[in-house]
């Protein structure tokens, strides 16, 4: 179809509609592969460097030999933008284990596949939403343990975040939170959390199995820059109860303040100044061509 977006597939560009890969990859038979969700901002991918870093360290954990350097990959994201004239957009990276046959043993893949996708941006809550905040539910799905299917490493293998999303949709909420299996604060389906109780900030640490999140580690900064008490510890779902605030921050939620959790209501039912504060710095960064690199 004329005009449609183009989808980067090992080195060539495909229409959407046509943009496809072989049944027998074993990124769909078995979630055996490595993604990414970046984003730009006004013609600037904000940190383009950092997600490609981290892209490679899921492939070093899983032994995936990715078939492009870095500077060839982050040139296949800035091509991919430019073909489809986007300055503001969400960007996946996936780069699966590549065809195989029908069982699992991974030295039947001969070559990775390397997908781009761009797309104008995705808006995952309405902007009510984002100004007021949004309601949550402690989900009874724990996240994947840390000696098992971790989110350390960002793979394909979500049905775990899924599960709790599903339950969170049934029970009317925006969003589902994961223990871990000790019963500790792990993160959202798709983001990280924090916690602020008398002006200090504190966010689980990764050993609950979350993901090491890009916006994570940029809000932790921050928050330190900004002159708040930072700290990873583990986190009860009681003090979440009984917080004065809580936020999730995420690459397509950018910060956003949780106002009920499992039906307590977080503070006073709105966002807090923290929240705010940290928001409000964030959504200047993020379009700073200093935080990220430029779409040629
Ligand atoms: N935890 C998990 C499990 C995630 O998948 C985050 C935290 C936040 O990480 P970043 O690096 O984005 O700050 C993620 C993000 C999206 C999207 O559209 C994001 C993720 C997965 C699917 C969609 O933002 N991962």
């Amino acid at each position: 179809m004329k005009g449609e977006l183009l989808v980067y597939i090992d080195g060539n560009f495909h229409p959407k509609s046509e943009a496809k890969v072989s049944v027998y990859d074993h990124g769909l038979l078995y979630g055996d592969g490595i993604f990414e969700g970046i984003r730009a901002y006004e013609g600037t991918v904000f940190k383009l460097d950092e997600h490609l870093d981290r892209l490679y360290r899921s492939a070093h954990a899983i032994m995936l030999q990715i078939p492009l350097t870095k500077d060839e990959m982050k040139k296949a994201v800035l091509d991919t933008l430019k073909k489809n004239n986007l300055k503001n957009g969400y960007i996946r990276l996936v780069v699966t284990r590549g065809v195989g046959d029908l069982g699992l043993d991974p030295r039947k893949c001969p070559k990775p596949t390397v997908i781009v996708i761009t797309e104008p941006l995705i808006q995952l809550h309405s902007k009510d939403r984002k100004k007021n905040g949004i309601t949550a539910m402690i989900s009874w799905v724990k996240r994947d343990p840390v000696d098992a299917t971790t989110h350390e490493i960002k793979s394909l293998n979500y049905l775990n975040s899924i599960l709790a999303k599903i339950e969170a949709n049934i029970t009317g909420v925006d969003e589902a939170i994961c223990l871990d299996k000790r019963g500790f604060v792990c993160e959202g389906v798709a983001e990280n959390i924090f916690k602020v109780e008398n002006g200090r900030i504190v966010t689980p640490p990764i050993s609950t199995g979350a993901l090491p999140g890009i916006t994570r580690g940029f809000t932790m900064k921050l928050a330190k820059k900004l002159g708040y008490s930072m700290v990873e510890r583990n986190i009860t779902p009681n003090e979440l109860f009984i917080a004065d605030e809580v936020f999730f921050t995420g690459t397509a939620a950018e910060i956003i303040p949780v106002r009920e959790i499992n039906n307590r209501v977080i503070g006073n039912g709105k966002p807090g100044p923290v929240t705010q504060r940290l928001t409000k710095e964030f959504n200047k960064l993020t379009r700073d061509p200093k935080e990220g690199t430029l779409i040629p």
